[in-house]
This record gives structure tokens, C-alpha cells and sequence, in this order.
């Protein structure tokens, strides 16, 4: 096969004063930060659905891409020789693992049987290309959201043979993850949630939505697949309102529901902002319950309202990714799944090596940051003094539990009114600013 991006070298790192731009600025993979190779901190991974489906449409219109390797067909072979290009680019970037959607990289034939076999056919090259390359998937999943019978929703569709069609797809796609070692499979509920409730019982939804995820958690143990199940919430887009709308819903569904041991979360930065909380927010409240698994690594437009789906340049959202991933000791089976797409005007193959490589760079230099202030100890050094009085005394004792209002009337009528010390935000703020 001819190469699909002839024109390209294997992208190497050349340190941050090359002007090279298809060069990595500080993304070493085997640099060892904080103990661990740049690579296996990050775990990057490329999003299949983006890289090698995304036409670049938007709202007001159509795609623009070039992608001269692919004939527009749904053909089978046109979608093997897809996934050859996709491991191209990998190995040219220099990613160790992708994700994608089973109607990502194999045509919906409107027959499951026949969608069934193309997604096997092209399961065939995916594994001989992962074999070939030492590449891995990160994680699978089934898309549940483009085609017209999902319009009403997947597992909360109030028609019950399109929820059947969708367990149907569900368990095929981890058939097809596991077969290629899959070490995570997702769930985002693209549909899952209503337009309206004038038609809607969210009761009943909800109910069967997590009756199907019991079914996935049976199928799993029955198929012997070991990977990690993710919930990626988002607020809303494409419906009104989604079940799994930012982490607290989602845990408060997975505890209410009987799941939480089963799933982990894949949170999205993009995905926080529409549910009006930061990344940083979300990841916390997911590592409080233990339950953070993967990272879809993107950023919003501030200045628009939907899901853009940019590549990642900010320092300050990366260092702080990579402070709490840092913190909660490194993934285990997720990564920094590359879940962006080029800007529409951003149309050329080249490009699609630009947004990666500025992606990577910023995470890298997010995680020496990161590791930087955990290093120098002033910031965490603060909040502990800033917690201090639950260290000992009537503090402790709360911790501990037991404590009751009759103590603490008893110990505020012994103490008095009690001594409280500045927040030191802006000084926070400057010292944050010493790194980067
Ligand atoms: C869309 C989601 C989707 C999931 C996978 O907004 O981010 O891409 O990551 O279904
Ligand atoms: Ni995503
Ligand atoms: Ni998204």
C-alpha cells in the first residue's frame, strides 16, 4: 500500500527551541518525569472517529477535509485500507493507542448480521496492524447516536426493539474490543436522555438504562473481558438533557443502581465546561468516589455554546489535568484519549499532525509542570495548614466521628470566637505562575 502521508517523517522530539513544526517541543516519550517515562504517564491515545471519520462539518456546513486515501465508499475494503492509514499515522506520531466507535471504523449496513460481518472483516486488519505495530486500544465502544432508529435514544428509547438492537450492537462491540485486547470499553449515552419531557418517563429510561448496563456487566464476565467500563458524562448535545449529565449524576446513578464497581468514568474537558464545571472540578469529584478512569482530552471555545471538540494547548488546563492525575497515582488502564477534531478551515492531512503534536506538547509540558509544584511542596503545603485545625482537638475529633452538637455548643461556648486565616488565592495564583 502507498503511503498515505509520504510527505511526513516520524515526528521526533527536538527540544523547545526548534522551529520545526512538525517536531515535538517537550514531548519526550522515554524522558523519565517523576519516576515514570513521559509515555506511560500520558498513555495518549488517537480518537478514530475524528482522525479518520471526521469530514469537519458544522453546524452551518459541510465537510471540508481532504483525505485522498479514502474513495467516500462504505465499502469494506475502503474501510481496511482506513485502518492501515490510521496505524501510519500512529507510527508517524508516535502513539501507543487509539479508541473508535464499531461504525467508525466498519460501514453501518442498516442489517446487523451484515454490519456484524463488515466489522469483523475490518477487525481483521486492526489486529494484524496492532500485531505489526505493537499498537493497543485503549478502549471500544458502540455508537448509539448516528443512525436514524437511535433518534429516541439507545437503552432509554421508549421503543423496546430499538433498545434490543442496541444491546445486539453493544455486545458485538465488546466482542470485537475484547478480540483486540481492548484495555477500556466506553459508554457515552449520545442519545441517552430526552428532548422533552412531554413525552418522556425519565423514571422508566433510567431504569432500563441501567438494566442494559447489568446486561454489559453479565456479558463481560461471560466473555472473560477484563478491560474497564467507562461512563463519559455530558450534559446535554445532541439531546436536551442527558442521564449522565457531569460525574456526580453519573455516580449517583452507577451507586443508585448497583454499578459503581463496575464502571469507571472517562471524563471530557469539554463535556465539564458545557455542565458549567472545569475539568479540574469533575476529576475531583470522580477521584473522591474512586472512580476516575480515562481522560477525553479536548478543550471548548469559550465564545461558543457547543461541543467544539479542540485540541488541547492551554498550560494551565493540562498542568492542571495533570496535577490531579498525578495526585490519584497514575492511570491504570485509561489514558489521554485525543477525543478532538481539526477547526473546519484546518482541512489538510498535515493539519491532523499539527493538532496531535500540539496536543501532546502541552500535556507534556502540563505534566513536568504538574510534577514541578507537587515537587516543590508549596501548594500542597498550604491547603494541609489550611485544614490544620481538623488535625488535633475538636477538628480530630469530628474526622474521627462521634462528635455531636452538644459537643461542639460546648466547645464554642468554652472558645469563644474563633481565629480564621486569609484564603491567599492571588498569592496561590502568583505562586501557580513561578511553573508555568
Ligand atoms: C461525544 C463524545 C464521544 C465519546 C465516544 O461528544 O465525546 O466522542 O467520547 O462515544
Ligand atoms: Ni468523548
Ligand atoms: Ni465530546
Amino acid at each position: 500500500m502507498a503511503e498515505a502521508f509520504p510527505d511526513i517523517p516520524k515526528i521526533q522530539y527536538e527540544g523547545p527551541k526548534s522551529k520545526n513544526p512538525l517536531a515535538f517541543k517537550h514531548y519526550n516519550a522515554d524522558e523519565v518525569v517523576a519516576g515514570k517515562k513521559m509515555k506511560d504517564h500520558l498513555r495518549f491515545g488517537v480518537a478514530y472517529w475524528h482522525a479518520m471519520r471526521n469530514t469537519l462539518s458544522d453546524p452551518f456546513g459541510g465537510g471540508t477535509a481532504q483525505r485522498p486515501w479514502d474513495d467516500g465508499s462504505d465499502s469494506i475494503a475502503n474501510a481496511q485500507n482506513r485502518a492501515r492509514v490510521m496505524f501510519e499515522f500512529m507510527e508517524k506520531l508516535g502513539v501507543d493507542y487509539y479508541c473508535f466507535h464499531d461504525r467508525d471504523v466498519a460501514p453501518e449496513l442498516n442489517d446487523l448480521a451484515a454490519s456484524n460481518k463488515a466489522l469483523d472483516a475490518v477487525a481483521d486488519v486492526l489486529l494484524s496492524e496492532q500485531q505489526r505495530t505493537g499498537k493497543k486500544l485503549l478502549w471500544g465502544t458502540a455508537c448509539l447516536f448516528s443512525h436514524a432508529r437511535y433518534c429516541q435514544g439507545a437503552a432509554t428509547s421508549p421503543n423496546a426493539h430499538v433498545y434490543a438492537y442496541a444491546g445486539a450492537q453493544v455486545k458485538k462491540a465488546m466482542d470485537v474490543t475484547h478480540r483486540l485486547g481492548g484495555e477500556g470499553y466506553t459508554f457515552w449515552g449520545g442519545r441517552e436522555g430526552y428532548a422533552t419531557l412531554w413525552n418522556t418517563n425519565q423514571k422508566r429510561e433510567m431504569d432500563h438504562l441501567a438494566a442494559f448496563l447489568h446486561m454489559a456487566v453479565d456479558y463481560k464476565k461471560k466473555i472473560g473481558f477484563k478491560g474497564q467500563f467507562y461512563i463519559e458524562p455530558k450534559p446535554r448535545e445532541p439531546s436536551t438533557h442527558q442521564y449522565d449529565s457531569d460525574a456526580a449524576a453519573c455516580l449517583n446513578f452507577l451507586r443508585q443502581y448497583d454499578l459503581l464497581e463496575h464502571f469507571k468514568l472517562n471524563l471530557e474537558t469539554n463535556h465539564a465546561t458545557l455542565a458549567g464545571h472545569t475539568m479540574r472540578h469533575e476529576m475531583q469529584v470522580a477521584i473522591a468516589s474512586n472512580a476516575l478512569g480515562s481522560v477525553d482530552a479536548n478543550t471548548g471555545d469559550t465564545l461558543i455554546g457547543w461541543d467544539t471538540d479542540q485540541f488541547p494547548t492551554n498550560f494551565y488546563l493540562t498542568t492542571e489535568i495533570m496535577l490531579e492525575i498525578l495526585k490519584m497515582g497514575g492511570f491504570t488502564t485509561g489514558g489521554l484519549n485525543f477525543d478532538a477534531k481539526c477547526r473546519r478551515e484546518s482541512f489538510e492531512p498535515v493539519d491532523l499532525f499539527h493538532a496531535h503534536i500540539g496536543g501532546m506538547d502541552a500535556f507534556a509540558r502540563g505534566l513536568k509542570i504538574a510534577a514541578a509544584i507537587i515537587e516543590d511542596g508549596r501548594l500542597d503545603g498550604f491547603i494541609k495548614q489550611r485544614y490544620s485545625t481538623f488535625d488535633n482537638g475538636i477538628g480530630a475529633k469530628v474526622e474521627a466521628g462521634g462528635v455531636t452538637f452538644d459537643d461542639l455548643e460546648a466547645h464554642t461556648l468554652a472558645n469563644g470566637e474563633p481565629l480564621i486565616g486569609s484564603g491567599r488565592q492571588e498569592m496561590l495564583e502568583n505562586l501557580i505562575n513561578e511553573f508555568i
